[in-house]
């Protein structure tokens, strides 16, 4: 049988081979959702960086320039990071550049993977289907923050983990900690998050809306691929 692993942090990649597995990347507050939604709302594409200057760039190109840094929008870019911005009618057919603190992070630290997915709980049901048909074993990479554990995205590791559940076996303690605390806290995600870093950063950003919107399960069916250095989606 396959098995599902998960990264509970990209500072912790080196002990998680990529290559020959299809790699589930999460941010879910707030980068993996906003991508999921632009593509739910047609954008055409996104090209996730690093740096701030290599997404800069890509604005000769027709790209328009979109992310954060520590939650906020970069001075000079078209969008920030709420997925808000990304259900405009204006941006459907759009090409987007596409830098955060630690979601297109990840995203670069799982390049040579066979296959890397855009996870949230906003497709989650969509990216457990295509893991389905998939023949690779699985490995979820948790963003984090800035190196650090998050509880949200270990939750939607978690989420992952129960819905393949009887499909794969989770290859170590890891994926049994994500799928015990995702029990844990489905009924009321929110109510358990409230104390969690990350809500408690973005509160002070006064942005609560974003933060129920992004743990909400299964608004969308699309599943972002990366094929070429950049997303797409593949249904
Ligand atoms: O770090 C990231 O990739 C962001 O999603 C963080 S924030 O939610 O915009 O603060």
């Amino acid at each position: 049988m396959r098995t599902i692993d998960v990264c509970l942090s990209p500072d912790m990649m080196h002990l998680y081979p990529v290559v020959d597995h299809a790699v589930v990347v999460v941010d879910i507050l707030r980068a993996t959702s906003c991508m999921t939604t632009a593509f739910a709302y047609g954008i055409d594409t996104i090209a996730p960086f690093a740096k701030l200057e290599h997404c800069l760039a890509m604005k000769v190109n027709g790209f328009y320039t979109a992310g954060e840094r520590d939650g906020k929008k970069v001075d000079g870019f078209d969008l920030g990071n709420s997925p808000f911005e990304y259900q405009d009618p204006k941006l459907k057919g759009a090409k987007i550049a596409f830098t955060t603190t630690n979601g297109t992070q990840a995203i670069v630290k799982s390049l040579g993977a066979s296959e890397i997915i855009i996870g949230s709980f906003l497709n989650l049901t969509a990216v457990a289907n295509h893991l389905k048909t998939l023949p690779q074993n699985i490995l979820v990479v948790c963003a984090g923050w800035k190196g650090k554990f998050n509880l949200e995205d270990t939750l939607f590791a978690g989420a992952l983990v129960e819905k393949l559940k009887g499909e794969v076996n989770p290859a170590c303690d890891a994926p049994l900690a994500a799928q015990a605390l995702y029990n844990q806290a489905k009924s009321n995600m929110v109510g358990f998050l409230s104390n969690s870093s990350h809500v408690k950063r973005l509160a002070k950003l006064n942005i609560h809306k974003d933060i129920t919107f992004c743990l909400t399960e299964d608004t969308y069916s699309v599943v972002p691929v990366l094929r070429d250095n950049v997303l797409r989606k593949i249904n």
